[in-house]
């Protein structure tokens, strides 16, 4: 999708700070982090939310997931514990509708989130 920030970080138009690289997934530190680790994971084809991605490819979804645990052993918090977020949609804090995961860790986190 051609006004999509993170479709322009797949085709590599934006530049991200990249951790992890495979067929149809990437990962990426957010660029505002909120936890000593806090990577984006997101499939390379665009679906707008979590929910729509689990309707038409879950499979893909499923690898998406396993892409965050992946990040989670190469960063060293799945010991500790991790947290892995979809926000879908607006009233849940979604602003960027192209799919995907929060990966944070590394400090305690608190719940109920905000
Ligand atoms: P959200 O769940 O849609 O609110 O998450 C969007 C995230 O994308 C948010 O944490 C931003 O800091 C992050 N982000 C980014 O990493 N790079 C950018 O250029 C922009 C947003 I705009």
């Amino acid at each position: 999708m051609t006004d999509c920030l993170f479709c322009k970080i797949v085709s590599g138009d934006v530049p991200a700070k990249v951790v992890r690289d495979s067929a149809r997934v990437m990962a990426f530190r957010d660029i505002n982090p909120q936890a000593p680790t806090h990577v984006l994971v997101i499939p390379k084809d665009h679906h707008p939310t979590a929910a729509e991605l689990a309707a038409a490819d879950p499979a893909l979804l499923a690898e998406v997931l396993g892409e965050a645990h992946r990040v989670a052993v190469d960063e060293g918090i799945d010991g500790t514990g991790y947290r892995i977020v979809f926000n879908t949609g607006a009233q849940a804090g979604q602003t960027v509708f192209h799919v995907h995961a929060h990966v944070l860790g590394g400090r305690g986190l608190n719940w109920p989130p905000g």
